[in-house]
């Protein structure tokens, strides 16, 4: 299967956070590229990435990075597709230096920012934007928020016990 999603992230230091992309991305059967591809140590090879995603039939983009988080924005930049930005957390400012890295992109280069450390979201809204065309993952998508809202209800009848 021929990945859909591109995963990537600055450092191997951001795999445990960013895992939670990939976790959801296999859940919902997506065939992803994960890769790590640093804004700053590896300039030449993100621009080549960035540039060459669409080419190879990637649909959405999932960059994380921690502290001066550029990876999200520049590969925004050099790419049409959507990007969605993971503010890693950082270990000196707990992520909120990666949090206003990448949401404060200047007009004319979105990247569709989630919560500092949610890649799980990124993951969902990558699949979601899939969906838009694809009836059977639309199906998936709602049956998955049928068992969050089941999910919620059992523990509310819980606490009734
Ligand atoms: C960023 O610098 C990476 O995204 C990572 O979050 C942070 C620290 O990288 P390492 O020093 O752990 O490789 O570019």
């Amino acid at each position: 299967m021929a990945p859909l999603v591109g995963i990537i992230m600055g450092s191997d230091s951001d795999l445990p956070t960013m895992q939670g992309a990939i976790a959801v991305c296999e859940e919902f059967g997506i065939a992803t590229e994960v890769a790590i591809i640093s804004a700053h140590r590896t300039p030449e090879r993100m621009v080549e990435y960035a540039k060459s995603a669409h080419q190879r039939g990637i649909k959405v983009i999932i960059a994380g990075a921690g502290g001066a988080a550029h990876l999200p924005g520049m590969v925004a930049s050099l790419t049409p597709l959507p990007v969605i930005g993971v503010p890693v957390p950082s270990r000196h400012l707990q992520g909120v230096d990666s949090l206003y890295s990448i949401v404060q992109m200047p007009a004319g280069i979105p990247v569709a920012t989630v919560a500092i450390g949610n890649a799980k979201n990124a993951g969902l809204l990558a699949v979601q934007i899939l969906a838009t065309h694809q009836a059977e993952l639309l199906n998936k998508v709602q049956q998955y928020r049928q068992t969050l809202s089941e999910s919620v209800m059992a523990k509310q009848e819980k606490l009734e016990e």
